[in-house]
């Protein structure tokens, strides 16, 4: 019989020594794998249940009932809970940027809500919450552009960033601020992504870590540039957590939709390549504090049907029936030969 999730040492204690190992969740997941989560990770993230369109639909109401349900999980499982997110582009409600005519909101009201909201929401959990996601991918992905053109830079130009940290820390002066971004190994973006972090710092900007999305796939991006990544995030002097970590079986434009399973030699090459990360991860474990995968296990990922319809993904540790895959045992077994 093939040895199933509680039969094999738990991620969490594999790794205690060196970071929290997460997992994102929603309200149908913390039920379908609940007794995976419960076993091998130590840290939750909800993956939509805080995002600003989630919780304040309106400018009157707010909606807690599903991030509640998480918040609860986490506590009855003794799992640390991190924070996503409070300042986006996407998943944010249109009320936010208008008046009641539907034009255009001043930058002082924009700011006055944006204020308002981060002291519900982060005071709201203050308790439970050890680490929020204050700004998810402001930086502009391609060309000179510093930071990606959107509602918030034409309304308020670059400073909503460092007002969102100040409302965040004002909130919860405990709470460990983070700037999240994906493509990060990238290095035109790692580059602007250090010009922003450390511009914030110069301001005295209360932030604390950098997220490193790390939605990665078993080609791109290189190690050396994940290296490199890490190694200039590191050198601000902050934390680092991988917060979004998966690693998708198919290239970013690989278009294919004939598999309905995995390939015995992708399933090979994705555990090398999850042993090579976690080796890179370990060699900075005095710069990461948090390993959160975006899911737990491949009967659910938001992959499946992204960017491609029709197709699914496998980018977990775990299969779909919550088995130990080839990757998982890779990377305990570093974990072990790290400990002897
Ligand atoms: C993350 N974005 C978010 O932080 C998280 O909140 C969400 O649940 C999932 C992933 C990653 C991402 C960023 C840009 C992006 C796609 C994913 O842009 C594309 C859009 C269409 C096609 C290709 C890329």
């Amino acid at each position: 019989m093939n040895p199933t999730f509680h039969s094999v040492p738990a991620l969490k204690e594999l790794f205690a020594a060196d970071f929290k190992i997460g997992a994102a969740v929603n309200p149908t997941t913390i039920r379908t794998q609940k007794a995976l989560l419960a076993y091998h990770f130590n840290s939750l993230t909800a993956e939509n249940e805080m995002k600003f369109v989630s919780v304040h639909p309106k400018e009157q109401t707010y909606t807690f009932e599903d991030a509640d349900r998480l918040v609860n999980f986490a506590r009855e499982h003794g799992m640390a809970m991190r924070g996503h997110t409070l300042v986006w582009h996407n998943q944010t409600s249109d009320w936010l940027f208008q008046d009641r005519q539907g034009a255009a909101v001043s930058k002082e009201v924009l700011f006055g809500r944006l204020r308002e909201h981060i002291h519900t929401i982060v005071g709201r959990y203050k308790n439970e919450i050890y680490a929020w996601d204050v700004v998810n991918e402001v930086i502009a992905d391609e060309g000179e552009a510093l930071l990606r053109t959107s509602k918030w830079t034409e309304i308020a130009g670059p400073e909503f960033i460092a007002k969102a940290f100040e409302y965040a820390h004002e909130a919860d002066p405990q709470a460990l601020l983070f700037y999240n971004d994906y493509n990060e190994s990238n290095p035109l973006k790692r580059d602007k992504i250090y010009t922003l972090v450390h511009s914030l710092l110069e301001q005295g900007v209360p932030i604390h870590g950098i997220g490193l999305q790390a939605h990665w796939n078993l080609y791109d991006p290189s190690l050396d540039e994940i290296k490199a990544a890490i190694e200039k995030y590191a050198s601000l002097g902050l934390q680092l957590q991988l917060t979004e970590l998966d690693i998708s079986m198919f290239r970013f434009d690989d278009r294919r939709t004939d598999l309905t399973a995995p390939e015995p030699a992708m399933l090979e090459q994705q555990a090398e390549r999850y042993e090579a990360v976690f080796r890179l991860l370990l060699e900075y474990r005095d710069d990461i504090s948090g390993v959160t995968f975006w899911g737990a296990a491949d009967d659910y990922t938001w992959l499946d049907n992204f960017p491609v319809r029709g197709r699914k993904n496998w980018p977990f540790l775990f299969d779909a029936q919550h088995q130990p895959k080839a990757a998982y045992h890779r990377v305990a077994a570093l974990a072990a030969e790290q400990r002897a």
